[in-house]
């Protein structure tokens, strides 16, 4: 049986692929960073079938621990500080966690005596102004962010390591993806939940940045599989992914009030001048032709069923949030509810998650 170590696995795409990977047959390690709540919703559901593994993307011993106990045979090193407006607010600690981690990981590699195959969670924020339209393995990257630059420099160190000591290691350099379970501060899922919350009159406005950019958006369930076959190649190679379409912010804004049926979203928009970027990524539209053609990867869901996917959860989720808070009477119930439900506030106690070192329900130890 294979073994996949996925950095992030409470993340998004941690989730899809934690559930890919597991339909596949893999024994699944995942690591987790302490925190003081558990921050596992999106991976509750496969506590049972993984193994969750303390350790910090700082904490190089913490890796090589991990490492050697999972014996993975290959690696997706997912985690990172994802935000691109947060990283021109901590540009130090996004080039810890984003950039110079990934070489911590690559070393803790090295450290292992058995083959592994590593995976770089790299991105199409790297091409930034951008320099030819559309964006292939071959354009010139000039990142526009602190998020861009650190990314840039685990893309080039994982390149680097790969061209030195003849590791199988690649980066796939996505184009946005989103889902249901994308996190609340990205722009989709923002909207997404917005037009849900306004459809049901829990809120009167949506404030938004720049409505102009336009971002190349996929499915994140159908991306995380390509991430798991460039690695099932003979050579290692890194590959952009993406859908080749691009649509501006004002689009997905419109489409999602579409799905609920209100057609003057103006009323319920507000520009916040806040929510603008220092230094702004215009358009991005990748040419995924070497996925297509190396790779047999093609993205399924489009852009209008990723918005109607995104807005019909959200919708399910605020609806039974409001249903269940009726029923409560008062306000200790009230309170008690909300922690329990309220998503991006993970206050629910996980069944078999105990303290120590390895965490989780598997079975199996090495
Ligand atoms: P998320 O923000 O949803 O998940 C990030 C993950 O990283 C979480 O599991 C988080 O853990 C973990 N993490 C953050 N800091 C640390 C740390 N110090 N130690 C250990 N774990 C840490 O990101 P996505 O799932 O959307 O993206 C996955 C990866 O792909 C990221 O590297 C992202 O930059 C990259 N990427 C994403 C794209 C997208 O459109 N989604 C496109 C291209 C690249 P915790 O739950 O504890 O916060
Ligand atoms: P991005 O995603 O920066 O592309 O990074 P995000 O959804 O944050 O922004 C997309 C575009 O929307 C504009 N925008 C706003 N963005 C946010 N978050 N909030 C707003 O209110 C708002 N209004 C307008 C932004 O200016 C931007 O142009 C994502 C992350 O997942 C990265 O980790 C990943 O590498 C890239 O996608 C590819």
């Amino acid at each position: 049986m294979s073994r996949a170590f996925i950095t992030g696995i409470t993340g998004q795409d941690g989730s899809y692929l934690a559930e890919f990977l597991l339909e596949k047959g893999y024994r699944v390690y995942g690591t987790i960073r302490r925190t003081s709540t558990f921050s596992g919703e999106r991976i509750q559901h496969l506590l049972k079938d993984i193994e969750l593994i303390d350790a910090d993307l700082l904490d190089q011993l913490s890796l090589v621990r991990a490492l050697r106990y999972s014996r993975a045979d290959e690696v997706y090193n997912l985690a990172a500080m994802s935000f691109v407006g947060n990283s021109f607010q901590q540009p130090i600690a996004t080039a810890e966690y984003t950039g110079i981690s990934v070489t911590r990981l690559l070393e803790a590699i090295q450290l292992c005596d058995w083959p592994i195959r590593f995976y770089q969670a790299s991105t199409s924020e790297m091409f930034g102004k951008v320099q030819t339209v559309p964006q292939n393995e071959h354009t010139p990257f000039y990142p526009r962010s602190p998020y861009g630059v650190a990314k840039l420099y685990g893309h080039w160190s994982t390149v680097n390591f790969r061209e030195s000591y003849n590791m199988f290691a690649c980066s796939g350099i996505l184009f946005n993806h989103e889902s249901p379970r994308r996190g609340l501060e990205f722009v989709t899922r923002k909207i997404s939940n917005a037009v849900a919350r306004i459809k049901m009159g829990l809120q009167k406005k949506l404030a938004l940045g720049n409505l102009e950019a336009q971002r190349d958006w996929g499915f994140a369930g159908d991306y995380v599989e390509a991430m798991w076959r460039i690695l099932q190649r003979d050579c290692p190679e890194d590959f952009v992914i993406a859908t080749g379409v691009t649509h501006s912010v004002r689009d997905f804004v419109v489409a999602a009030f579409a799905y609920v049926g209100i057609s003057d979203w103006q009323s319920y928009l507000e520009i916040d001048p806040q929510l603008f970027r220092p230094a702004e990524v215009d358009q991005l539209i990748g040419d995924a032709s070497k996925a297509h053609t190396k790779l047999e990867w093609y993205p399924e869901v489009r852009f209008e069923q990723l918005v109607a996917m995104m807005v019909e959860s959200d919708l399910q989720r605020v609806s039974s949030e409001s249903k269940s808070l009726h029923s409560v009477k008062t306000y200790s119930e009230a309170r008690s509810h909300l922690a329990h439900q309220h998503v991006g506030t993970p206050l629910m106690s996980v069944p078999g998650l105990e303290l120590g070192i390895v965490r989780g329900n598997a079975s199996h130890k090495p």
